[in-house]
């Protein structure tokens, strides 16, 4: 695994480009800074109604996490996901198309992503996009293993804010998004509009392959973000474990406890934190109270109907050419295409 001294950084159009001393493989690396995390984490729990931004679930230790959330029968929309991916593949790659250049946004472990290149044909390149550094370079170092003959540019970055592309060597015919796992719904309505956007620029001429999570009987729900095993509750709590590694703080986990439910009014889950008891807790030298029942609201997960998310991607500039689901309608994949 590589550690900071295998690698060399030299500062290129406003991001460090690291690269590995053996195996030729660049980082284009705009990971947020810790004083921006610091910021964020003390303006969302200095705000009237406590929150935290959810990116910051993934560490190296909460991506873990949420690979075990991924890995959990209650977790129906990985399993979902992958199963239209496996029996929809060749069509998807037909849309999809020759020499694309595929930008994955939050890559994770490229699980689905593996199936995409073991399709595709001549891509130009793969560029995974991802906030958890470790993860990223660890999964690249197995595709670059796999796909010897693919270029891979990796961008460590927060994908919600401003960084740069890099181009591959290859000729490439069409850029291609992918954001599988419905990621899109862990974003308010407006900033999931903005990151289409954003995306629908970058993929002009091109399109947008995208998991996107359906609305459902609330049970099924309820289920999948309270898991029996608790690996969602220890996910969630992993936040405040950061927080106190990485921020000097001193949350006690034990006093704040998962709470997770289905809004139906804004069609979302919402996940928080509740305080346990009255308690000060410090990050560095900020003092922040809590109240018995207080709630720090970490996550929400919009789920849609097939209809509301095609007027969403059409209000970002797309236009909906195909949707797959599964037979029980829990899950979709869509592409969208830009001209
Ligand atoms: C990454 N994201 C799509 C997951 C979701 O379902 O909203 C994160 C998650 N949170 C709790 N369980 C899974």
């Amino acid at each position: 695994m590589p550690n900071g001294n295998s690698w060399v950084s030299d500062l290129q159009r406003r991001c460090d480009i690291h690269q590995h001393k053996q195996s030729q493989l660049k980082l284009y690396d705009f990971e947020p800074q810790r004083h921006t995390f610091r910021d964020e984490v003390l303006q969302g729990l200095q705000d009237a109604r406590k929150e935290l931004p959810s990116k910051y679930f993934y560490d190296d230790t909460g991506s873990c996490l949420f690979e075990q959330i991924c890995a959990l029968d209650e977790y129906y929309p990985t399993r979902t996901e992958l199963s239209i991916m496996r029996e929809q593949i060749s069509d998807m790659v037909d849309l999809l198309g020759p020499n694309c250049l595929l930008i994955e946004y939050g890559s994770g472990s490229s699980t689905k992503t593996r199936m995409l290149l073991d399709a595709l044909q001549d891509q130009a390149g793969y560029v995974p996009i991802d906030i958890a550094k470790e993860q990223l370079l660890r999964s690249v170092a197995a595709l670059t293993a796999l796909y010897p003959a693919l270029e891979v540019l990796p961008v460590c970055a927060d994908y919600t804010g401003d960084f740069a592309l890099p181009s591959p060597t290859k000729f490439v015919s069409r850029r291609v998004a992918y954001f599988p796992g419905s990621t899109i719904g862990n974003l308010d309505r407006e900033p999931a509009k903005r990151l289409l956007q954003q995306i629908a620029k970058v993929c002009v001429g091109g399109g947008l392959l995208i998991g996107v999570d359906l609305k459902k009987d609330c049970n099924i729900l309820h289920r999948a973000y309270n898991d029996s095993q608790g690996v969602t509750a220890r996910f969630n709590l992993h936040l405040l474990k950061r927080i106190n590694q990485e921020l000097d703080a001193n949350f006690q986990l034990d006093q704040f406890g998962h709470y997770a439910f289905y809004n139906p009014r804004q069609s979302r889950i919402e996940m928080h934190l509740v305080s346990l008891s009255d308690q000060v807790v410090c990050i560095g030298n900020v003092e922040i109270a809590f109240k018995l029942g207080e709630s720090i609201w970490t996550e929400s997960s919009y789920k849609y109907t097939v209809e509301e998310f095609a007027r969403l991607a059409r209000a970002a500039g797309f236009t909906v050419e195909r949707v797959w689901t599964d037979a029980q309608q829990l899950f979709s994949v869509q592409y969208l295409s830009v001209v």
